[in-house]
């Protein structure tokens, strides 16, 4: 049976909540394709993240690894296209560790794409009716960490795809004033996301880049 990995993040930083690793657990209560989605909800640690999800992927040898996170301001679901080999860390993690220029693999190619179909994606979550667009830039924090690692493992991993959903603050969390959706419907682009990577091999070819 194909199976998909889901992840989110808990809370960090001065957010309450993380609508990351909330919206997972609600994709995991609604579950109801083919596919097995197992789920889980990653520290917002460095270390401890990269950890947890090589165990993760080692235990359940996922064909889909798709690993989700808050990128607060955001007006949109984000689908990301590259990770960097760069942990540049502007506070430090929830585990006091703060990385600043230091590689997520020492002697790692200095980027990595997602291997996720990033603009089908982003198709059919904007025809749900749910804000998305392609990010070229998943940060410097734990959440590209956690990315790179992602599209490494797959890169041994022949037939694994993997990649990074960045979603935007919660409505009933966010600062005043800031974009943001209902959780509802960032669970709902989550388990889009899904489908549309198990149906789709190959991305589609439309133009979803930015000029700055
Ligand atoms: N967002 C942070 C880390 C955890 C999360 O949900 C990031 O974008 O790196």
């Amino acid at each position: 049976m194909t199976s998909v990995l889901l992840t989110g993040f808990e809370p960090f930083a001065d957010d309450p909540t993380n609508p990351s690793g909330d919206a997972v657990r609600l994709v995991a209560d609604g579950w109801d394709g083919e596919a097995r989605v197992i789920t889980e909800v990653l520290p917002v640690s460095f270390d401890g993240a990269a950890a947890r999800l090589e165990e993760l992927v080692a235990r359940h040898t996922p064909d889909v690894v798709i690993a989700t996170g808050l990128a607060g301001g955001r007006d949109a679901v984000t689908p990301e296209r590259v990770a960097v080999n760069l942990q540049d860390a502007r506070i430090p993690d929830n585990a006091g560790a703060q990385p600043v220029d230091v590689p997520c693999v020492l002697g790692g190619a200095t980027a990595l794409f997602a291997s996720l179909p990033v603009k089908a994606i982003v198709r059919d979550i904007a025809a749900g009716g749910i804000p998305a667009r392609v990010s070229l830039s998943a940060g410097s924090y734990v959440c590209n960490h956690v990315f790179y690692l992602a599209a490494h493992l797959a890169e041994t991993r022949p037939g694994m795809r993997a990649g990074f959903i960045h979603v935007p603050w919660d409505t009933a969390h966010a600062p005043d004033g800031h974009p943001a959706l209902p959780l509802a419907d960032i669970a709902a682009a989550l388990h889009l996301a899904i489908e549309t990577t198990l149906a789709t091999p190959a991305d589609i070819s439309v133009p979803a880049g930015a000029i700055h």
